[in-house]
């Protein structure tokens, strides 16, 4: 027979066998997933990036200035010093199928005309509240529900001192009973890595529910 030029015309050889199934599908990449990390003024947004990334976390700290002063309330248990000005960025790898890209907000509301732009495109958020000052996450909760996005509440502890507990945040926030309301700690991988995966609890029952409809 003559030579045929063209590979994909040449009989595979006897011993040819596929890749097995999962090789391949350990080297596709992972499925990219945007989640915001939002919450009020000081309440851990940077610490719960930077605490999970495997990146090391992109940040935008500017130091705060006397102008600041009796306008933005920082926890009186902090030695903060700096605030996010722009946004944080980091991401982290939950298996050979799913990596996460976390943003955090900027905390001070006059940054909130930023929101729109960063959470385009994400599927889910985590709103961290700070129990000594939750009226300050409440524009956080109400543009997650007018915008229609999954979200779950991660009260962060601070030193374990939690001024109410996980009801009265429910109830204080008046959120639905289907949003998660849950205690973590932003300094910590795991207590990180968990308060995400119910996000991405959330955000998948959303598609589920969506793809029924
Ligand atoms: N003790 C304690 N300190 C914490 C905890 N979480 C955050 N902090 C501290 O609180 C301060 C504020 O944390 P950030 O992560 O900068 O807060 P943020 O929400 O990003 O702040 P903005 O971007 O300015 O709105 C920092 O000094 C942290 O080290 C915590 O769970 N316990
Ligand atoms: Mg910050």
């Amino acid at each position: 027979m003559a030579f045929d030029p063209f590979p994909e015309n040449r009989a595979a050889p006897s011993d040819y066998r596929a890749a097995p199934t999962d090789d391949r599908v350990k080297t596709k990449p992972p499925v990219p997933v945007k989640i915001i990390v939002a919450g009020g003024f000081g309440v851990g947004k940077t610490t719960t990036v930077g605490a999970i990334s495997e990146i090391s976390p992109l940040t935008t700290e500017a130091e705060m200035t006397m102008e600041s002063v009796g306008v933005d309330h920082p926890n009186r248990a902090t030695t903060k010093t700096t605030t996010t000005i722009a946004m944080d960025f980091g991401c982290v790898t939950i298996d050979h199928t799913l990596k996460l890209y976390l943003f955090g907000t900027p905390g001070q509301s006059r940054f909130s005309f930023m929101w729109d732009d960063l959470v385009r495109g994400a599927l889910g958020a985590l709103v961290v509240v700070d129990t000594s000052r939750i009226d300050d996450c409440y524009p956080a909760v109400d543009y997650f529900e007018r915008a229609g996005l999954p979200f779950v509440v991660g009260v962060n502890t601070f030193n374990g001192q939690q001024g109410y507990n996980l009801d009265e945040v429910r109830w204080a926030l008046a959120v639905r009973d289907d949003v998660p309301v849950l205690q973590f700690d932003a300094r910590f991988r795991g207590s990180v890595r968990d308060a995400l995966l119910v996000v991405l609890d959330q955000a998948l029952d959303k598609a589920l529910r969506m793809r029924q409809t």
